[in-house]
């Protein structure tokens, strides 16, 4: 048989091959498709702009303390009714919603529950849809653990390294859907035409070094002491310690942030400041640090905390936030090392 050319391979192909080897079961592999095909229906929602009358903010606010975009409330609503009734979860949490909702909460008995998890930020970035900057749903996969019957949040609150999936749909010139079940990190582009998303990177790669880093800038007075050397040093070039010119990109849009660094390499922070540090940070860890990180370590990449491995942080609430350094390995663990550095000194 030819090995077939990557494009020919839908992610429908691509899940049932890895069903047949083992490396997931039918359950997950149904809501990873379930999910796939709801970004689908958020990629058309977002791309009509203007014209589907979802721009703007829809007048509410979230448990963040965000205010809420039209997009943000319709993009959670075509998540939550693609679950209600696919038979696989047992329950789902959004940044959008205050606590997690079982599913019998959402689809009546009628519908068997299912033994996973579905965490999710709905619309990632939204602030940028009303000046049509790439956005992004972001999703996260856990076990419900054995003999749970109602799941309650702190049936959420498992480490990063229990995730059975994890991927993000980035709705951009293209819309990709990047997954990872454990078994590489591998980018799928949605073929409009058929309706289909495609295989179209198999095994994405993070070069080890990079010379780009992406981080807001505008915080830098609000750094703790090692964030603050550490960008130093970035920003002194090739005449600095870290001998060597480096670039700056910041989308604003972690979705679109990420995927470059899946691309092409780099490092994403966005560190403690005296702003967020209260909250632990401005990133979530349940359903945006740690699907982000599992992508990002299955393609060669690494994540912390700047203290921890992100993946490892043990949970404490459901929109728990965290400080996030992700990307290329030996950027991620040079900034690791100023921290660290920083705390031995005392
Ligand atoms: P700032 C978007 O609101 C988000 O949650 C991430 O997608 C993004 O990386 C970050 O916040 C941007 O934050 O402070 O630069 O607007």
């Amino acid at each position: 048989m030819s090995t077939p050319s990557p494009h020919s391979v839908s992610l429908t192909r691509y899940l049932i091959e890895e069903q047949r080897a083992g490396r997931i079961n039918a359950d997950a592999r149904l809501l990873i498709e379930v999910v796939a095909r709801a970004c689908k229906t958020i990629s058309i929602a977002v791309g009509k702009g203007a014209l589907g009358g979802v721009l703007g903010d829809a007048g509410t606010g979230n448990i963040q303390g965000e205010a809420q975009k039209k997009l943000d409330v319709l993009s959670n609503e075509i998540l939550l009714e693609a679950n209600a009734w696919g038979g696989h979860l047992a329950g789902l949490a959004s940044e959008e919603m205050d606590h997690s909702q079982p599913i019998s909460d959402l689809a009546p008995d009628v519908y068997p529950r299912g033994n996973y998890l579905l965490l999710f930020d709905p619309l990632d970035g939204s602030s940028n849809i009303d000046v049509n900057i790439s956005v992004g749903t972001i999703f996260s996969v856990l076990r419900c653990p054995e003999g749970v019957t109602q799941a309650q949040d702190e049936h959420y609150l498992q480490p990063g390294t229990a995730q059975v999936a994890a991927g993000y749909c980035t709705y951009g010139p293209s819309t990709m859907l990047v997954l990872t079940i454990g078994n590489g990190t591998h980018a799928f582009t949605l073929d409009r035409e058929v309706g289909s998303f495609m295989l179209t990177t198999r095994g994405m790669r993070i070069p080890e070094e990079t010379r780009e880093f992406a981080v807001n800038m505008s915080n830098q007075r609000f750094w703790e002491a090692p964030m603050q050397a550490y960008v130093g040093d970035l920003l002194a070039g090739s005449e600095g310690p870290r001998g060597k010119d480096f670039n700056m990109r910041w989308v604003a849009s972690m979705v679109a942030d990420v995927h470059r660094i899946l691309t092409r390499g780099g490092i994403f922070s966005y560190p403690l400041d005296s702003k967020c540090a209260a909250k632990g940070g401005k990133l979530r860890l349940m359903y945006e640090a740690n699907p982000m990180s599992f992508l990002v370590e299955q393609a060669g990449g690494a994540a912390s905390t700047g203290r921890q491995r992100m993946l490892e942080v043990p949970p404490t609430g459901l929109h728990q936030r965290v400080p996030v350094f992700l990307g290329s390995r030996h950027e991620v663990d040079a900034a690791v090392r100023y921290h660290h550095e920083h705390d031995a000194r005392g």
